[in-house]
Formats: C-alpha cells, sequence, structure tokens
C-alpha cells in the first residue's frame, strides 16, 4: 500500500472560502476539478518535482504549474537569479538589457524566430499572432483544430479545448457570432479537411495555427506526414502556418516541436517555459512579416509588464539550465518509463487504454480506440479516468485534473517517483 494520510481539512475550509470571493473559487476554471470531481487541494508550497498542500500532504507533482517548472519548482538557481535581480525593482516600463538576452536566446533555440516580442500570457501572443497573420496576409480567415486551445480570446474559443473542453462548455457566451464568423475548424490529424476549407475559401485564408503537439484535449500526437502537409498546403495557398508552441515550445526539444519534426513554421507563439514560472508569453517568427508590428510596423500591440526584469530573468535562467548537454534525453527517458509502465498496468488490469509521450509530456485516455484526434478524445471512458484521478491523488500522485489536458515531468523527477507513481497505479488501477 502506497502510504498516504489523506486528510484536507484546510484545504475544504480555504476553498469553501475561495468560492465566495472568487467565481469557483479559482484564478483559471481548471484548477477548479470540476470535471473529475471532488475538492482541489489548495498548494502551500513546491520544491522540485514536489508540492505541499495546506494539510502538509506531499504530492509528486505531474503539472508543474501547467508547464512552465520543467526545470523542477523553486530551482535554486532562478531563485537565486529573482533575489538578485529584485533589489533592481520589479518593473521599468523601458528597455533593459534582460530583454536582448532572452530575445537572443529564443532566437538562438527556435528555428522558425528571426525576431520576438515578449507579453505577458500565451493568450496574449496568439491574440497578436492572429492579428499579424491578418495584417500579413490582409485576409480575415483562419484555421484552428478541434479540441486545440489558444488561450481565452474570443476569435480562438471555438472548439477549443483545455478548460472550455473540460466543462463541456458549447464554446462561451458574449463572444459575438461575427468575431468567431472567420474561424474555421478541422479535426486534427485531418489534412484532407484542411485541404477541403482552403478549396472553399480560395485566397481568404490568413493561415493555420494549431498546437504541433495537442496538449489540450489530452495528449495527441501528429500523424505521420500531417505537420509536413500544413506546412506544403499553407505555402501553396499564399498563407501562413503557425505553430501555437507555448505548451510544446522548449519542452519537446530544446528547439521545441519544429525542431523535433523539422518542419518550419512562419510564425511561434511561446509561454510557460521561457517565464520559469513568472507571467511571459512571446510571438516571434520571419522578420519580414515581425517588421510589421508597432512600432516598426504598423500592427499595433503593446503591455505594461511586457518583457519585465523578474520574468526575463527567470526565464533566461531557466533556459540556461535547459540548454546543458543531455537535458532531453534524460526528460525522454523518465517520461518513457513513466508512461510505458502506465501503460502496461493498465492493460495487465483489463483497461482499454490508448496514450504516449514525446519528451517531458505524456498523457493516456481509457479507451479500447486509438486517439487521433479531439472526436476520438471524446469517446474516451471520462468518469474512469476521474477514478483514477482521485484514486493518484489519495496516494500522493498530482495529475492534471482533466482528461483533456497533458501530464508534465521536470528535471527534478527521479526513477524512485517514477517508481512510486507506478506503484499507486498498481493499485488505483485494480479497482478502477
Ligand atoms: P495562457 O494565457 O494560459 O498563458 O496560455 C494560453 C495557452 C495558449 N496555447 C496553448 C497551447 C496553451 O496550452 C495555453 C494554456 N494552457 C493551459 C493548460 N492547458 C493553461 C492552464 C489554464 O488555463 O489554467
Amino acid at each position: 500500500m502506497v502510504a498516504t494520510s489523506f486528510k484536507t481539512l484546510k484545504s475544504q475550509e480555504i476553498f469553501a472560502n475561495a468560492q465566495r470571493l472568487m467565481p469557483g473559487g479559482v484564478s483559471s476554471p481548471v484548477r477548479a476539478f470540476k470535471s473529475v470531481g471532488g475538492q482541489p487541494i489548495v498548494v502551500d508550497r513546491v520544491k522540485g518535482a514536489y508540492l505541499w498542500d495546506v494539510d502538509g500532504n506531499q504530492y509528486i507533482d505531474y503539472v508543474g504549474t501547467w508547464g512552465p517548472a520543467i526545470c523542477g519548482h523553486a530551482h535554486p538557481e532562478v531563485i537565486k537569479a529573482l533575489h538578485d535581480a529584485l533589489d533592481k525593482g520589479t518593473s521599468f516600463g523601458a528597455p533593459c538589457l534582460l530583454e536582448n538576452i532572452l530575445a537572443e536566446m529564443v532566437i538562438d533555440a527556435v528555428p522558425s524566430i528571426e525576431m520576438v516580442r515578449f507579453v505577458n500570457s500565451g493568450t496574449e501572443a496568439c491574440m497578436a499572432v492572429l492579428r499579424l497573420m491578418r495584417a500579413f496576409t490582409k485576409r480575415d480567415k483562419v484555421i484552428k483544430f478541434e479540441g486545440c486551445y489558444h488561450g481565452h480570446a474570443d476569435m480562438f474559443l471555438v472548439k477549443a479545448g483545455s478548460g472550455v473542453a473540460t466543462l463541456g462548455l458549447p464554446d462561451s457566451p458574449g463572444v459575438p457570432e461575427a468575431t468567431t464568423r472567420n474561424t474555421l475548424t478541422a479535426p486534427f490529424n485531418d489534412l484532407e479537411a484542411v485541404k477541403v476549407l482552403f478549396d472553399e475559401n480560395p485566397e481568404q485564408i490568413a493561415g493555420v495555427i494549431l498546437e504541433p503537439v495537442v496538449g489540450n484535449a489530452g495528449f495527441i500526437s501528429p500523424d505521420a506526414g500531417f505537420l509536413e502537409g500544413l506546412r506544403e498546403l499553407t505555402r501553396d495557398h499564399g498563407s501562413l502556418l503557425v505553430f501555437d508552441e507555448v505548451m510544446t515550445g522548449f519542452r519537446i526539444a530544446y528547439g521545441g516541436a519544429q525542431e523535433k519534426f523539422n518542419v518550419t513554421p512562419d510564425l511561434t507563439t511561446l509561454g510557460k517555459v521561457i517565464g520559469g514560472g513568472l507571467p511571459v508569453g512571446a510571438y516571434g517568427g520571419r522578420k519580414d512579416i515581425m517588421g510589421l508590428v508597432a512600432p516598426a510596423g504598423p500592427m499595433y500591440q503593446a503591455g505594461t509588464l511586457s518583457g519585465n526584469p523578474l520574468a526575463m530573468t527567470a526565464g533566461i535562467k531557466t533556459l540556461e539550465l535547459l540548454r546543458q548537454p543531455g537535458t532531453y534525453e534524460t526528460l525522454d527517458r523518465l517520461t518513457k518509463k513513466l508512461t510505458l509502465g502506465l501503460l502496461d498496468i493498465a492493460k495487465a488490469t483489463g483497461h482499454g487504454v490508448f496514450g504516449g509521450q514525446i519528451s517531458a509530456m505524456f498523457g493516456l485516455f481509457f479507451t479500447h480506440e486509438p486517439v487521433h484526434n479531439y472526436e476520438d478524445a471524446k469517446k474516451s471512458d471520462l468518469a474512469k479516468f476521474s477514478r483514477f484521478h482521485r484514486g493518484m491523488l489519495e496516494r500522493g500522485i498530482y495529475l492534471a485534473p482533466s482528461q483533456f489536458e497533458a501530464g508534465f515531468t521536470s528535471l527534478a523527477h527521479t526513477d524512485e517517483d517514477m517508481d512510486r507513481t507506478l506503484a499507486a497505479a498498481s493499485e488505483v488501477m485494480v479497482n478502477l
């Protein structure tokens, strides 16, 4: 028995008060555990691969604050760098050397990025990149994929993944039809459907935006040739290809999914890892496109805290840690051990299961069928996933509280953590 005394009285009290103060008691919907049931735990502190709740329970954390904690939470070198930076102030609202340093690291790392603009979140990055796609091509329509999530801006809340899918929302009220009229959707991994959209909307499509490895419908890998096919289609139709690498950037590889799959988009969005846990987003790409962004060009986008010295500091240190030799081999080995172990245990205990991992990103579905797109994902056994999530939580394993999310490992996770996680899974899956 994986020992745990799972008492959460303080969490329950704090969360009850939170629900009086904030909608759903949270600052972001997926944290509310709505789709997996039960009360969320209230986190007191994090360190390395672990988090502790306010009742003192310790968990092995596979959410990693949704991706940024890829070096482990509160990495000592990141914390020290922040302490040193704090003495110089928290925000300048003016150019600072740290922006140059992080920009240079991003440009050196990401194949598509010749020039970059920092913002404060992945949502902001995706909003800006959509405006840029339209400004550059002078076309209004954009193709996204069902189940992909590109932040909560109006024009992306069409068949979106992540929290929208988690809550089973038909998309959101408050979004005018006029705003989403130009957002076309296709199933992920379906090149034919994209071809039809291009044929039906000749010379009207500004571009295609996607998560090159989907994390917001659960973990879904691109089929062989899918990314290459999109690169060819967009080029043939004078449209732009945009990889939303807010989640995959610096996680799938140091150069992101575009390095891993050797497909270079025209524009890329980033977030999460490049802020090392502080609020950052970024968009970047070809110089001839980025040259349109104000004040260099006419396309307007701005932000009070964009490029602030603390976020830049955390991002710089995080990327310095990631670019050490062997980083991604370690992440891949550990995550493969975990994922293959979970799949083996599920099969050995009689469950249909489909899942996989790429580098430090993984996921599984309880289903007897393969999962290539969001429709497939929705057919999986969501109730069984909820029971799995709860059983693991009670054994000190903190998984993303939704089937429509991905799992994340870090450089702080160890073989012992994986062994403990698999031992917990063996217990939970027997009686799932
Ligand atoms: P943010 O605005 O949350 O920083 O980034 C939006 C975003 C854009 N693109 C991709 C591929 C993303 O995964 C995200 C945000 N990811 C979710 C988790 N799936 C953030 C967690 C949350 O919404 O609380």
